[in-house]
């Protein structure tokens, strides 16, 4: 199925006033909310053009309601540090849509995390969720608290008082949280751990619990996964694969880790990983003994990225981003707006065949150009990280059902879900000579939520 854009440059001209209508009306109602205002013009430009012919969508102003979340909660957390100080953050959740089930989405420790960068998440959750196919409604939350630096038992105090306002907000059937970033297996455990205290109830009421207590085999690496199962995907649909190919992955948490695991699984060959002091480039590729010392690095020691360089003799440029060391394909995996116009163009001179955003909206809109007119292939967030989420509705499944599915389950499960997006964005994505993901991603996710929202009646 095509997405049945009209391509005539009248009917372009349409669409562009239409966006920019639609998005002076945003702004106007979420001022100062530049990342919310990006996440929605990357959908609206291709949602206004889709809808331009169908009337009942526009009617019943399906993407005006999708872009106004159901609620937004803020709130004090306060909390004493070790040395007895009395610390004071702010938490959000933000629930944008429940159309096609309980509000889903991680929580995010930062200190950049405001309401701009919740809003753009949850808003772009909504539509992920719906790309995998489980009845997942879409949400987000978080702190500005900074992990960084703090002892084990001041991280447990905070998640407790984070989850002593938190727990009315949530439920298994109303809002399943789940990690992101700054917030992995033990933060998950110290949440569900005061949710259960408050509640008195043991309930599948968040995602990537610990084995032990209710968590899904797969979870933690299932973001990493499914990015490296999407790039396959995409390179098998142009006749090509993974096999020798030079990879660049940013970040080096949770999502780079199980991408670099995943690539290499692949026959790829990864040569940067980031995080938020530089990059390191190892030109004789990041091996499975490499990786299990990153693990360690971030995941136990929470080390800066620049140690790897001095154990393993690669290069380290600090303050840098990895994306001007010449590759075949890139995964960003650390954070929003990590790829930038300058990124792209380094990109595409270095030979960069195809991208799989593993962060969530890691490329500026300005980057997207250059990228699109390259003819570099780009799998969008919402597509390409979608597996950390499947996996999640996976272990609800589980939770509900109250047994424990194997690896091999969980995992051929992942690899169904993230070939179906695949298809999805094909179905709704192709052009005369290469797929746009994003317009296939977009428009695909935007159908089912916007089907089930006019079924619900006006609300
Ligand atoms: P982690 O906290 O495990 O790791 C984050 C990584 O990104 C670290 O290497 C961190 O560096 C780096 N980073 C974070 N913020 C910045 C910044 N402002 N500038 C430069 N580097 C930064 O998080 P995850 O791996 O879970 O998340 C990474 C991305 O993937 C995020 O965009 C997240 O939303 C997305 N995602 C995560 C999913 C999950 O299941 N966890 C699912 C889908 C998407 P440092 O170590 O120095 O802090
Ligand atoms: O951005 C994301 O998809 C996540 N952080 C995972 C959300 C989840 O509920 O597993």
């Amino acid at each position: 199925m095509a997405a049945g854009n009209a391509k005539s440059p009248a009917a372009q001209d349409n669409h562009k006033q239409a966006l920019n209508e639609f998005m002076l009306g945003l702004m106007r109602r979420n001022p100062g909310e530049g990342e919310f205002h990006q996440a929605v013009q990357e959908v609206a430009m291709d949602v206004l053009p889709f809808i331009a012919d169908k009337p009942r969508y526009q009617d019943l102003r399906i993407l005006e309601r999708l872009t106004e979340p159901d609620r937004i909660v803020t709130f004090r957390v306060c909390w004493e540090d070790d040395s007895g100080n009395v610390r004071v953050n702010r938490g959000y959740r933000i629930q944008c849509s429940n159309a096609i089930g309980p509000y889903k989405g991680g929580i995010r420790f930062h200190p950049s995390v405001n309401q701009s960068i919740l809003k753009f998440l949850a808003f772009e959750q909504t539509f992920k969720n719906s790309l995998t196919g489980l009845p997942m409604g879409g949400g987000k939350g978080g702190a500005d608290f900074n992990p960084k630096g703090k002892s084990e038992r001041e991280v447990m105090r905070f998640c407790q008082a984070f989850m002593t306002e938190l727990h009315r907000h949530i439920g298994p059937d109303t809002d399943v949280p789940a990690g992101d970033i700054g917030v992995g297996a033990a933060e998950v455990g110290y949440l569900f751990g005061q949710y259960k205290r408050l509640e008195g109830r043991y309930e599948g009421v968040l995602t990537g619990k610990g084995i032990e207590f209710g968590g899904s085999l797969i979870r933690s690496e299932a973001t990493g996964y499914g990015v490296g199962y999407m790039m396959d995907y995409m390179l098998r649909h142009i006749g090509e694969s993974l096999d020798g190919k030079t990879c660049l992955v940013s970040g080096s948490g949770n999502v780079a880790q199980y991408c670099v695991e995943k690539v290499n699984h692949l026959g790829g060959k990864v040569v940067t990983l980031s995080d938020s002091s530089g990059f390191v480039h190892d030109k004789a590729g990041i091996d499975a003994d490499k990786l299990a010392w990153v693990m360690d690095l971030k995941g136990v020691r929470r080390g800066s990225i620049a140690e790897y360089a001095k154990e393993f003799k690669a290069d380290y440029y600090e303050g840098k981003r990895p994306w001007a060391v010449p590759c075949d394909l890139a995964f960003p995996c650390a954070t929003q707006n990590e790829i930038h116009k300058m990124d792209a163009e380094a990109l595409v001179k270095g030979g960069c065949k195809a991208i799989a955003e593993g962060a969530n909206m890691p490329s500026t809109p300005d980057a997207i150009e250059v990228l699109q007119e390259a003819g570099v292939l780009l799998s969008p967030s919402k597509a390409a990280n979608a597996g950390g989420v499947a996996v999640s509705g996976l272990e609800m499944s589980q939770n509900s059902l109250r047994m424990n599915w194997t690896r091999e389950e969980v995992d051929e499960h992942l690899q169904g879900i993230m070939r179906r997006i695949h298809d999805q964005c094909v179905d709704h994505g192709e052009d005369k000579d290469q797929v746009n993901y994003l317009r296939g991603a977009n428009v695909a996710g935007f159908v089912k939520v916007a089907n089930a929202l006019m079924a619900q009646g006006v609300h």
